[in-house]
């Protein structure tokens, strides 16, 4: 039987390592969006170039913001699955450019669907849509299939845009179009500004002695920390069923940023104790006294979401969906990552 072709918008990023790993180790052709200013041995992906020799891993430009060139490379490819991971995916950097982040992430999304349906190929080209627990806002936790949404950035907004999209394309036009609706997942190939990722690489910079102290934003808010290789696991079983449905991955449990600081430095052999509290807040050595952990104003945000817990009954019971890595398994591969920046995680 031939390989099955998937399509990954968005390969350069976290998940898409991970997605194309899976993908290609079940024997799939891979081929990944990558926007015109990356370059074709671009960041962690790399590694395929190299083992596969672009036999089963091919990269072809374009952008979300060019229906033309998404169209052009489906009809090509014409492709069995397409992941859309493409976004501007940080929360906060959305308050700033709003417009791009709707023009990317929403309309990006409908550029996809339209692609497919244009092309007639409702039939052949199965669409995951890379939908978010930010959508939910701050309704109560846990959040599950049947909770409101109630968006408070506009990356929320843009990601229920394309969220609402897919439902509609899938009941007027039958195509097979789903949300994986995923909670917080990381990883060492988390980007460089997301507070976990942050948190570590702050903690390594400080061992290293290049930093005194890490400046963070909202302790408070509590976050549903899973791991990027089990939630691309998900996406592909979404994929695989008979009928398309959304679903949402979580882990179930829910830790504050501050408890995510305090055992990422415990790892790293440092013991935290807070003093203080709002902006004077302090996370401070327990041996020396010096003060690790700071609030900078300036990382707040106009509107946070503050309990975003998520409920995946329905994946594990209908996709048999199980989370392999624990919270402690997380924060212990990402800050032995961090600590040693010359390890080579491709491998
Ligand atoms: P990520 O690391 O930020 O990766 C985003 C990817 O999108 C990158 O490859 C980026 O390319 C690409 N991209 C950005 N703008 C684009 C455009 N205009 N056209 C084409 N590609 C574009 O994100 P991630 O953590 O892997 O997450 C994958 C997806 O899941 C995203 O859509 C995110 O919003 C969503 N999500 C993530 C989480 C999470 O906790 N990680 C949870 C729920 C949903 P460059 O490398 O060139 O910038
Ligand atoms: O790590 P974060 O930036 O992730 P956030 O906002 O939850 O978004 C991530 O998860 C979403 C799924 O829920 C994805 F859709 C989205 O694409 C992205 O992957 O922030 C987590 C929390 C926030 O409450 C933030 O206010 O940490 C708080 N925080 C505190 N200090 C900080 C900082 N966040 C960042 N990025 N930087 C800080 O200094």
């Amino acid at each position: 039987m031939a390989s099955k072709r998937a399509l990954i918008i968005g390969i350069t990023g976290q998940d898409g390592f991970f997605l194309t790993q899976l993908l290609l180790d079940k024997g799939y052709c891979v081929d990944g969006l990558i926007q015109p200013h990356a370059h074709d041995d671009t960041q962690n992906i790399k590694i395929f170039l190299k083992d596969y020799e672009k036999v089963r891993f091919q990269l072809h430009y374009g952008d979300l913001l060019d229906g033309g060139s998404l169209t052009r490379l489906i009809n090509k490819l014409k492709p069995d699955e397409i992941y859309n991971l493409g976004a501007q995916s940080h929360v906060a950097k959305g308050f700033d450019v709003p417009e791009y982040t709707i023009n990317a992430n929403g309309l990006g999304a409908l550029r996809c669907l339209e692609a497919i349906r244009a092309l007639g190929l409702e039939g052949k080209t199965k669409f995951y849509q890379a939908s978010t627990s930010e959508m939910f806002g701050n309704v109560p936790s846990p959040q599950s299939e049947n909770s409101p949404f109630s968006p408070q950035s506009p990356y929320a907004a843009s990601k229920l845009m394309a969220h609402n999209l897919v439902q509609i394309y899938r009941d007027a036009y039958g195509i097979f179009a789903v949300s994986g609706i995923l909670f917080n997942h990381e990883s060492c190939f988390r980007g460089d500004d997301f507070v976990t990722q942050k948190i570590v690489r702050g903690i390594a910079s400080i061992k290293r002695g290049d930093i005194k102290h890490i400046e963070l934003g909202n302790l408070d808010a509590i976050r549903d920390w899973g791991h990027a290789k089990d939630y691309v696991r998900g996406m592909w079983q979404m994929l695989q069923r008979d009928q398309p449905q959304d679903y949402i991955l979580a882990t179930g449990k829910g830790h504050t940023v501050r408890s995510f600081c305090e055992k990422s430095f415990g790892f790293a052999g440092i013991d935290i104790v807070w003093r203080g509290s709002g902006f004077d807040e302090v996370g401070e050595n327990k041996k020396t006294g010096e003060a690790m952990v700071m609030i900078n104003p300036d990382f707040f945000r106009p509107l946070d979401v503050n309990n975003l817990i998520g409920d995946a009954s329905k994946a594990r019971e209908e996709l048999g969906w199980v989370c392999e890595f624990s919270f402690e398994d997380i924060i212990s591969e990402m800050v032995e990552a961090a600590l040693l920046p010359q390890k080579d995680y491709n491998k």
